[in-house]
């Protein structure tokens, strides 16, 4: 049963009830429409002009120590002014956006929290105030049930091409109502452009940010919940990226992504075609940049440095801490460590001795096209995860750590067939209802946000639309026979390309390292034969769209309803879940596992629903076995798989007609 509140205080609200979560809704969605002017709302409004943030310490579970920390920047005239570009990677930035996540992620209850956020809405820089929101409401246990609107609607020039916002900037002054075509940023003769559907996707750059906000690398379990996996987290959706960004170039007949090397030029240029809200354009890199020093943030030479002491762990299995002391990392939990050590995130054991390989190297190459800071650009596209899978660049990048972490992978022993059976359980049938097939879609969203407010002046309805990968429906058809009684079963479904671009097939080894998750289930299984049917639309790695912030008014206005399956935006969408392919039909080799699911389990009760992305405070990721398991380790004898009954293989197509659905 939800809890009612009654709003009985204001005379005009004297009569309403509204639940609390759909008052949380609405506060929220207040808070982060039109982030660049005033709130909208009256009662908001009248709390952030009223709200004293020191007024009751008692409401911070850290007796106010961050709010007035915050207050005393705030009033000294030290925080960054309104109006301003926002990065993560900038240390200011950051430490003051924190501080900000510090005081809401303390709040004891929600007046508490809404106070502090309507307040400093009104103070601080946007772009540090919607980070800092946006964390603690998923973070924070008082926002459990709040939906967050889709950033790209809330600050749309970080997702949508200058040609566009500047047509949405005349639209609005010339009061004429106005829906623009996006398209992705470059001509044919960039054969990189092929791919630009995936890297500048708005739902793909939503993914990533999201990503980013749950498993934040400034993490400390001091706020209150310790992050579970977070470094195995960090190099599996990386992993997953850049196996599928290697999928789309495959679709499209170019070659898998090289790995960005130190001592070699960055081959590919790109032109972001994104403006800032305020700061100017986003820099553009030429074709074959070398690598130069980047003024105050690190020498190329210090780079290569951490790379050997990171590589050297690896050989060596251990790494050494901040005390001196060897952690071992020759085990399955290795992973979690080294992905901690390379992003890194405050869960490094040593971050002295072994740097912040990812972090850095995001700012490095951001900052190629300016190293020294003579043109006083703002930072490029790979310093912000809004922006970062726009450039080519990034997938070289991560290429090149995703081979550090497959060195560690490799070191580790092989799984033997005594390992991975599942006594009594085996697959006898493995097919696909439905078509493997994919389209282009127009999807149109709001940039009402992207444009300036002035007094007298009404708003006209602006949008975009721009086209987007989408599939359609299909169904797994898996037929499990259980010789035993009733048990639990996980079942894994992962796909890969069967050749490269040359048409050579890949082996079993090469394939199982470029899988793609599709599916992750547990299951219960009958004596005697099972047949599974499981949707697409289920698959428990993908998110469904997140509506609209317009809908999501709309939702609230009509009590509320329908929300709880956008609760967690973190999963890569839904529409996303097979690559392109292509008229000729990609061919993929697609294999199921069925695991032992009590074995498997690290949490009680799971179930064919059971969500694996956002697992929240306190929560522990569900399944035991490391991302990718069975196939995470290498294979130097592929008939260990062959030979196991609770293993199928089959080979598939993906088909892309050239479909496009229009507007
Ligand atoms: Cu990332």
């Amino acid at each position: 049963m939800r809890v009612l509140v009654v709003l009985g205080l204001v005379a005009a609200a004297a009569f309403q009830v509204v639940s609390a979560d759909v008052q949380k809704q609405k506060d929220v969605l207040f808070l982060l429409h039109k982030i660049y002017g005033d709130i909208q709302d009256g009662d908001l409004l009248a709390t952030a002009n009223s709200f004293d943030p020191a007024g009751n310490l008692g409401s911070y579970s850290d007796g106010g120590a961050a709010v007035q920390k915050l207050l005393k920047d705030l009033n000294d005239g030290k925080l960054l002014e309104q109006k301003h570009w926002f990065s993560l990677f900038n240390t200011r930035h950051r430490n003051e956006a924190l501080l900000l996540f510090d005081v809401l992620i303390h709040c004891k209850d929600w007046p508490a929290f809404v106070g502090n956020a309507a307040y400093f809405r009104q103070k601080m820089n946007e772009g540090e105030f919607v980070y800092a929101l946006y964390v603690a409401v998923i973070h924070s246990p008082l926002a459990e049930h709040v939906v967050l609107p889709p950033l790209y609607e809330i600050t749309p020039h970080l997702f949508t091409n200058s040609e566009v916002i500047e047509a949405a900037y005349r639209a609005k002054q010339k009061q004429t109502p106005g829906k623009f075509e996006s398209t992705f940023t470059g001509t044919k003769r960039n054969p990189e452009q092929r791919v630009a559907y995936f890297g500048e996707d708005i739902g793909l750059n939503t993914h990533h940010v999201t990503w980013h906000m749950e498993f934040p690398f400034w993490w400390d379990d001091a706020y209150g919940h310790h992050l579970d996996r977070k470094g195995e987290n960090f190099f599996w959706v990386h992993h997953q990226l850049t196996v599928r960004f290697d999928a789309e170039r495959l679709s499209n007949y170019l070659n898998p992504v090289d790995e960005l090397q130190w001592n070699k030029p960055i081959v590919d240029g790109f032109a972001p075609h994104t403006t800032y809200k305020y700061g100017g354009q986003f820099p553009a890199r030429p074709d074959n940049v070398r690598f130069e020093d980047v003024d105050d943030v690190a020498r190329i030479r210090d780079m290569v440095i951490v790379e050997s002491r990171i590589r050297d762990a690896i050989a060596h299995g251990y790494v050494i801490d901040s005390h001196g002391k060897q952690i071992d990392i020759s085990n399955e939990k290795g992973i979690d460590i080294l992905g901690d050590v390379i992003e890194s995130s405050l869960y490094s054991p040593n971050v002295q001795y072994y740097g912040a390989l990812h972090n850095t190297a995001h700012i490095v190459l951001g900052r190629q096209g300016d190293p020294h800071g003579k043109f006083d650009l703002p930072p490029g596209v790979l310093e912000h995860f809004e922006t970062a899978t726009r450039d080519p660049s990034f997938f070289r990048l991560h290429k090149y750590m995703d081979n550090i972490f497959k060195e560690h992978k490799d070191s580790l022993p092989p799984y033997t067939k005594a390992d991975l059976e599942f006594s009594g359980v085996s697959i006898s049938g493995l097919s696909i209802e439905g078509e493997l097939e994919t389209y282009f879609e127009d999807f149109e969203y709001s940039l009402i946000n992207a444009v300036d407010d002035a007094e007298g002046i009404p708003d006209v309805e602006i949008s975009t639309y721009v086209p987007r990968l989408n599939h359609k429906d299909f169904t797994f058809k898996i037929d499990i026979e259980n010789a035993d009684p009733d048990k639990l079963a996980t079942v894994r479904i992962f796909a890969w390309p069967h050749k490269d671009n040359n048409g050579i097939e890949f082996t079993f080894d090469e394939g199982r390292w470029n899988a793609i998750e599709l599916d992750k289930f547990w299951v219960s299984l009958k004596n005697g034969k099972n047949s599974i049917e499981r949707k697409c639309t289920e698959s428990s790695v993908t998110v469904p769209d997140v509506p609209s912030i317009e809908t999501l008014f709309a939702k609230i206005e009509a009590g509320g309803a329908g929300l709880s399956e956008f609760e967690s935006a973190t999963g890569l969408p839904n529409r996303f879940l097979l690559p392109k392919g292509n008229d000729r039909g990609l061919e993929f080799d697609l294999v199921v596992a069925v695991t032992n699911g009590d074995a498997d389990a690290a949490v009680p009760n799971l179930h064919q629903n059971t969500e694996y992305n956002h697992y929240g405070a306190n929560g522990v990721y569900p399944d035991k076995r490391p991302h990718g398991y069975p196939l995470d380790r290498r294979v130097p004898d592929e008939r260990v798989f062959e030979d196991l009954p609770n293993f199928k293989h089959i080979h598939v197509k993906v088909f892309n007609h050239g479909e496009h659905v229009q507007k």
